[in-house]
């Protein structure tokens, strides 16, 4: 008997929790209401040990590697399933504790008993949604929603036992004859395709609805974005790019020089990434300061001189030759003058930086005072930053990975004491300066230069060294000799750059390999090392057949 309660209450577990994940999925697309499996998921990866948080990225990497699909696009959606699963295998865990207490304890399974494991199940995960959750709406609204979907959802797991379970919970009634226990069977068959039938719709519609609104957004979003990129290319029609005169031109297959927004990689804490309203956003300036500030988005744009950047942005948690990099323009104002406007007073040492996803940073004051680069960026590609890249604000501190530069600013402290920040604390490095990285792109079997004995193979890709600059790049073929490449100028100093190589064919399969050195002639660190916690360094090899 046990036995079959444990298999049937975890069926009906299953058969209840995914209309609550489709419902609540549907209630979010249309109003913005909580959705709680990402809600769930974002505070298990901030409470569990950093550790345990980057064992489970690792495994995800190197599962995506292993299937070949790219980390960079993948990464997100994997993560959102994980959370949909995760919240799905806890509704069956509930299912099982439900009917396996009730029978066992000859509970009865009454309204009660339902919203007893309504809130059991329901309670903690409101208030981690609440506490934590994107959900822009108040809490009272957020609340009385939840409680009414886990309230149902316990009520129905109470009356669906209730229905199934009369035989299996109170002892069979002696006058009972074989005859009525097969029709009781039968009918609880019956119930069950019922409840099946009626679970799988719900389900189906909710889902179903929610992705055809998602996938709405989704366009008018992507709309938005090709109206960005037409008036894109006015622009860099009349501005054009600082080093189009450069007669080295990449070779066919090197990634694009100036990444496109929608191809920049994106890496956030949370499942999704966080909206910010920027008209009625506030950023407060506290803390050892003289005058305390709130500067609208505005103020920032306009109160203080703009400058614009042309910037490679990595990510200290890619391997040798990731995608997660990326190249764009920045334009922003320089930290100095911002802090200037406030006046830091001189016992202070930190500008302490908080988000709108709960995310956080330092940054040395004497940093700041040392390069005016420091920038407070407003716009990526002449435009507002992207949501998804950080609207209204972020920080830009040249030479480091991006686990040292916030987004969504929503917050900056000025503090004497040392605070870790969010990766520093999940043991990633405390600087995380640049490490100087070349990547192979492309053997560009198909472009092929010159005739007969004199043909060449093109080879190219991209070379980057935070702010030190990339003086020299090589390649080998084979383990044979390092052959300098040509170097393209660079959209700036804080760029990657791209380079090229012209390999003598020659049929057969052959590895490639490729090497740099910093502007002032430091070379790479061809040591193979791991990207935690430092950052990943080695050399990158391609093998292609000719
Ligand atoms: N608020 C906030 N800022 C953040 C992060 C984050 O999760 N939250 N991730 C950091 C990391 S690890 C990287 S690599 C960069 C990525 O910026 P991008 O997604 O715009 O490329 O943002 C950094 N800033
Ligand atoms: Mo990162």
């Amino acid at each position: 008997m046990k036995k079959l309660n444990l298999g049937t209450g975890a069926l009906v577990g299953a058969l209840l929790t995914a209309p609550l994940i489709a419902v609540m999925y549907l209630a979010d697309q249309v109003a913005g209401l909580p959705f709680v499996p990402f809600d769930l998921f974002d505070w298990l990866t901030r409470v569990l040990p950093g550790p345990v948080i980057t064992f489970g990225i690792d495994m995800m990497i190197d599962t995506m590697i292993f299937l070949g699909v790219s980390v960079a696009d993948t990464a997100k959606i994997a993560e959102q399933v994980m959370a949909v699963l995760q919240f799905f295998v806890g509704g069956i865990t509930a299912g099982i504790v439900f009917f396996s207490v009730v029978s066992m304890r000859k509970i009865k399974a009454d309204t009660i008993a339902g919203l007893v494991m309504g809130a059991l199940f329901g309670l903690p995960l409101i208030a981690i949604s609440v506490a934590i959750g994107q959900s822009a709406l108040s809490p009272i609204l957020k609340i009385v929603w939840l409680a009414l979907l886990f309230g149902a959802w316990g009520i129905a797991l109470s009356q669906t036992y209730r229905r199934l379970a009369p035989a299996e919970a109170e002892p069979v009634a002696e006058a009972e004859t074989a005859e009525a226990a097969a029709v009781e069977r039968i009918n609880r068959r019956q119930f069950l395709i019922r409840l099946g039938a009626t679970t799988a719709a719900i389900t189906v519609v909710g889902a179903g609805v929610g992705t055809i609104l998602a996938q709405a957004e989704r366009r008018r979003l992507e709309q938005v974005l090709a109206e960005t990129e037409a008036h894109q290319t006015e622009v860099s029609e009349e501005m054009p790019f600082p080093n189009s005169n450069d007669p080295v031109m990449a070779v066919p297959g090197t990634r694009p020089e100036y990444t496109p927004i929608k191809d920049h990689y994106k890496v956030f804490i949370r499942t999704e990434p966080t909206l910010i309203d920027g008209p009625s956003w506030l950023l407060p300036l506290t803390g050892l300061v003289d005058n305390p500030l709130m500067l609208t988005l505005d103020d920032i744009k306009n109160n203080f001189e703009s400058r614009d950047q042309y910037v490679t942005l990595s990510c200290i948690s890619g391997r040798v030759g990731t995608g997660l990099i990326g190249t764009t323009l920045w334009t922003g104002v320089s930290l100095q003058d911002v802090l200037a406007e406030v006046g830091v007073r001189p016992e202070a040492r930190y500008l302490h930086i908080t988000c709108g996803d709960g995310f956080y940073e330092t940054v040395d004051l004497e940093l700041i005072a040392a390069d005016e680069r420091i920038m407070l960026c407003y716009a990526w590609d002449g435009h507002d930053l992207p949501a998804d890249h950080g609207y209204p604000l972020r920080i830009w501190i040249p030479d480091r990975y991006g686990m040292k530069q916030p987004r969504w600013i929503t917050g900056m402290e000025v503090m004497e004491e040392y605070t870790e920040g969010y990766w520093v604390e999940r043991n990633w490095d405390e600087v995380a300066q640049v490490k100087t990285t070349s990547v192979i792109d492309t053997v560009a079997i198909n472009a092929i230069i010159g005739e007969g004995d004199q043909k060449r193979v093109p080879v190219g890709g991209i070379a980057f060294a935070g702010a030190r600059g990339i003086s020299k790049v090589e390649v080998r073929v084979d383990g044979g000799p390092w052959q300098e490449a040509i170097l393209r100028s660079p959209l700036s100093e804080t760029t990657w750059v791209v380079w090229r190589y012209e390999w003598p064919f020659e049929a057969g399969e052959h590895t490639f390999e490729v090497r740099c050195a910093e502007g002032d002639g430091t070379p790479q660190i061809e040591e193979k090392q791991a990207n935690r916690p430092s950052g990943a360094t080695g050399i990158h090899s391609v093998e292609e057949t000719i």
